[in-house]
């Protein structure tokens, strides 16, 4: 019982607490009807309950514990226990605790994600079926864009948190030499964070049904949550606010400490050109988070300050109801949200370059090809990505004086992309490939990708955007980036370190069956989308002309196979897991730290701090050729 408190069960019971007493208090203490020149108390006090749920949930799991104890000077006797209660003998209740050992954050935010991708994958499958035929077929149209945002908004915070989070956390302090995270503490609060924000995202469909509003329930924006819309649309929005504020906290604490843990924390002779270029991708994209988020989490704060105290940020006119009588402006939204909006789209794709190389020069057995040009390619982007946002706005009529630069400067990002595939390229040249699982899928990103990365240079031309934007082929695109690009190399990361992760092998037939269901359902529905576009189908709506049937039920079908195949790779994560065939150390004869410690990996990672000395994934003909004599065994190993 002694090992239940402090532990995320404490943490729901106070959360719940905390909700009822902050919302009742605004209930009663203020009362709840809404007199339309006052402040709207009905979400008033939804934001006090989740301030507090918030705060009842960080009591709950022990999570201000240490800085109270810091700061009033009594000594924190906890800490060798919480050590402790990170290591080993604890069993699984330590990954349902406050916990400062990386390996176990990683661990928490890889079974996070996996559950955020599945709701946001539930959302997919809704989606669809409402899109398999024209006609309102199974949804009331406030409900279906309730549902179009949720699974926006959700699949975006689930891809700008699953690369960082799982791996950024769990293998990179391990590949860099390091025995931790820069800053254990806060590395268990962005995590601790994150799991109230996704809960309070989760309520979003149940605010607010049958409000005066005429907005009805839920949320009606789509995931770029314009102002005004965000701002007369349901009370979900209130809720979909707050927890997105909660996550752009979260992402930016996280950024942080894997700043700082690269920067400060590498083994002697990890010089920054001898890094594995996940751990380049990783950096980029937490430089992105760290520096782009904030603009997201002020429009948001923005879109709150409009419906809740009625001022008008983002409304030029009041209608009547605004104490800021307007004269607010809705671009102000829109450009605060694609500042964050476009560098974030890196900020899910930069981790994926990165292993990608590694993955791909592990199963060619080469070094990476061209490494420096690799690394300048990704801090490229990352560089160029804070320069492209207008290119969302070519048809909103601000600044149509700028289009021509941010035409030029969004074509200019195609330059360090292409360096990034020149290396892949380079290294696959003449390599000796194993086609193992993970290489399949790093390969599905290449193939992928460059269909999304080319079609985002038709959007990326103001007058070929003109015509498609708002329209499927937008939608086709950066699902071809997301899905077929980041979704991909999430799968082929799964892949690659689950043995060390887990200690266990993934099903390799599972994982074939799933790999082949995923990839000829993926490509066959979203290239069926691209045409749906270039035909002039818009986008966000649940109803539409007959004569995109055909492309939307081709669509909706091999989405059903794509969704089901996933659905089987989450199954064969799940019993793998549990009573996947027991991994070796080293199964893919990686030469990254990682690789070099036991499994599973030693509460302090390595006995002694390795020193290195090369540059990463140094095959040599030697080493591939002994190999290659050796290999019987190697086959049986990885069978
Ligand atoms: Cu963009």
């Amino acid at each position: 019982m002694r090992k239940l408190f402090p532990s995320y069960l404490t943490g729901a019971i106070l959360a719940i607490i905390g909700y009822i007493a902050g919302s009742q208090f605004v209930y009663h203490r203020i009362g709840s009807d809404n007199q339309p020149a006052g402040p709207n108390f009905t979400e008033q006090g939804m934001v006090v309950g989740f301030a507090l749920f918030f705060i009842g949930w960080l009591i709950g799991i022990g999570a201000l514990k240490y800085p109270f104890t810091w700061l009033l000077a009594l000594k924190d006797p906890d800490h060798e226990e919480e050590m402790r209660l990170a290591g080993k003998d604890a069993g699984i209740i330590r990954y349902f605790k406050f916990t400062t050992d990386h390996k176990v954050v990683g661990i928490q935010y890889l079974v996070l994600v996996l559950i955020m991708l599945g709701f946001g994958g539930l959302g997919a499958l809704l989606i669809r079926s409402e899109l398999m035929r024209p006609g309102a077929l199974l949804f009331p149209t406030e409900t279906y864009n309730t549902i179009v945002t949720m699974h926006g908004m959700l699949m975006i915070l689930a891809t700008i948190t699953f690369f960082i989070g799982p791996f950024g956390n769990f293998i990179v302090p391990i590949m860099i030499g390091a025995r931790d995270m820069a800053f254990p503490r806060l590395n268990a609060l962005s995590f601790a964070i994150l799991v109230p924000a996704i809960v309070i995202f989760l309520s979003i469909p149940f605010w607010g049904y049958g409000q005066a509003n005429g907005y009805g329930g839920g949320v009606q924006t789509g995931w770029t949550v314009y102002g005004p819309i965000a701002t007369q649309t349901g009370m979900g929005m209130t809720a979909l606010a707050t927890a997105v504020i909660l996550a752009g906290f979260s992402s930016i604490l996280g950024a942080v400490n894997v700043i700082t843990t690269i920067i400060t924390m590498r083994a002697p002779g990890m010089r920054w050109t001898r890094m594995p270029m996940t751990v380049w991708g990783i950096f980029g994209a937490a430089l992105l988070a760290a520096l782009g988020t904030s603009s997201f989490a002020v429009d948001l704060l923005l879109i709150l300050l409009d419906r809740i105290y009625k001022t008008s940020f983002f409304a030029a006119s009041t209608g009547g109801n605004a104490v800021g009588a307007g004269g607010g402006n809705a671009w102000l939204s829109q450009n605060l949200f694609w500042f964050f909006g476009h560098p974030e789209v890196y900020l899910i794709v930069l981790p994926a370059f990165g292993i990608v190389c590694d993955v791909v020069a592990v199963f060619s057995r080469k070094p990476i090809f061209s490494y420096k040009m690799g690394v300048l390619g990704i801090m490229g982007v990352c560089v160029v990505s804070f320069l492209v946002w207008q290119h969302h706005e070519f048809v909103s009529g601000w600044a149509p004086e700028l289009r021509f630069w941010y035409m030029a400067t969004t074509e200019l990002i195609s330059v360090p992309t292409g360096f990034v595939f020149l290396v892949l390229l380079g290294t696959l040249w003449r390599g000796r490939i194993w086609m193992t699982l993970p290489m399949m899928f790093a390969l599905s990103f290449l193939w992928n990708f460059v269909i999304g990365g080319l079609s985002g240079v038709f959007l990326s031309d103001v007058p070929l955007d003109v015509q498609l934007h708002g329209g499927m082929f937008v939608t086709a695109h950066f699902h071809y980036t997301i899905v077929g690009g980041a979704l991909m190399c999430f799968f082929a990361a799964v892949a690659y370190w689950f043995p060390k992760m887990t200690g266990r092998m993934l099903d390799e037939k599972l994982g074939w069956i799933a790999f082949w269901g995923i990839q000829i359902g993926f490509n066959v529905a979203f290239l069926s989308m691209f045409i749906a576009g270039l035909q002039g189908m818009p986008r966000r709506v649940a109803d539409y002309d007959p004569a995109f049937a055909t492309a939307n039920f081709i669509t909706s079908i091999f989405a059903f196979l794509l969704i089901a195949s996933v659905a089987l790779y989450f199954y064969n994560i799940v019993i793998s897991w549990v009573a996947g065939k027991k991994a070796v150390a080293n199964p893919w004869g990686a030469l990254s730290l990682e690789w070099q410690t036991p499994t599973p990996v030693p509460l302090e990672n390595f006995e002694e701090i390795p020193v290195v000395t090369s540059a990463p994934f140094q095959y040599t003909q030697e080493t591939v050729e002994a190999e290659a004599a050796a290999e019987p065994a190697a086959g049986q190993a990885a069978g």
